[in-house]
């Protein structure tokens, strides 16, 4: 049986995931860590705590005293968020990661999962289908640390042999909580104010064209990653994971299908520039070959799904 830490539980991933790992492993098996917020009502079913992951004592003394062999290591300051705070970003997502890292090859853990990004490429990547191993050179701190973090783990896989996994998250779309201090968080904003105002201004101009994923092909994808076994994977921490692309325009016509009212305009800002430098669409075949990926969510049935659960939870 394995005993899990999630750490950054309580951010959009960390809130799903969790559950999905205890339904798996058992709620007792699943430790949820947090940083400052509170856990929401459904983390709380089982083991929650806190801790600063850039604190490596403190860090290496949750991991001992829960008895962790897996650790999920999401937290990170995102693109939008570390453009405004770049000493933060490098500080929680390579220090944090760092620490991690060591305290694995020290106790050692038996498995480390550590997402990366759309956001590890640049405005020098080729931009439609994206190879899998390419030009990466990205402009934002966020993207600094998330190459950086690919390179370090892939280093403690072959100087340590440190098992240590890791994809490229696109924009992560999900009904449960709302992502914070992204480029791609317009498109779960959009949802929201769909149903709330019947309007929405968004922060991305109309054709802006980026890879999505609604969240429960995201949840299969890190938990069957976890789960490959280690003599198939050839790549460890840089995976291409693609589900969707779409542009703010054309996901505004697919919810209009469902409320013909509902009207979009745009204010583009600072983010557009961080859009502007990241891949429009994934070639995925590495992790499809590899682990067997396969995303079940296109636009239009996440749309659909997407306003369901919304209505439930705001009414
Ligand atoms: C962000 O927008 O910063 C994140 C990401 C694509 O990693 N959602």
């Amino acid at each position: 049986m394995r005993k899990i830490m999630v750490t950054g539980a309580f951010g959009q991933i960390g809130s799903e995931l969790v559950p999905a790992l205890r339904k798996k492993y058992g709620n007792e098996n699943v430790v949820a860590i947090g940083h400052k917020s509170k856990p929401s009502e459904k983390l709380m079913e089982g083991p929650c705590d806190s801790v600063e992951v850039t604190d490596k004592k403190a860090f290496e003394g949750k991991i001992k005293e829960h008895g962790i062999d897996t650790l999920y290591h999401l937290v990170s300051i995102l693109s939008a968020s570390g453009e405004k705070n770049p000493g933060l970003a490098w500080n929680v997502n390579m220090n944090g990661l760092y620490n991690a890292l060591e305290i694995g090859r020290e106790l050692p853990l038996e498995r480390i999962i550590m997402p990366s990004s759309i956001a590890a490429f640049g405005p020098e990547t080729p931009r439609d289908n994206t190879p899998n191993e390419t030009i990466q050179r990205p402009t934002t701190m966020y993207g600094v640390t998330k190459v950086a973090g690919e390179l370090l783990g892939n280093y403690y896989f072959k100087k340590f042999g440190l098992d240590v996994r890791g994809l490229r998250f696109p924009g992560i779309i999900s009904s449960e909580a709302l992502p914070g201090g992204g480029t791609t968080d317009y498109a779960v904003e959009i949802y929201y104010e769909a149903l709330k105002k019947k309007s929405y201004t968004c922060f991305l101009k109309p054709d802006t064209y980026l890879p999505m994923m609604y969240m429960p092909d995201a949840l299969k994808a890190i938990m069957d990653l976890a789960q490959a076994p280690i003599s198939k994977l050839k790549h460890h921490c840089d995976f291409n994971v693609n589900a969707m692309s779409f542009s703010p325009k054309e996901q505004a016509e697919s919810i209009k299908k469902h409320i013909p009212e509902f009207m979009i305009d745009y204010k583009p800002d600072f983010r557009q520039a961080i859009a502007d430098s990241w891949p429009k669409s994934l070639d995925d075949s590495t992790a499809r070959r590899e682990w067997g990926w396969k995303p079940k969510y296109d636009l239009a049935s996440m749309t659909k799904d997407m306003l369901e659960k919304l209505a439930e939870k705001i009414k």
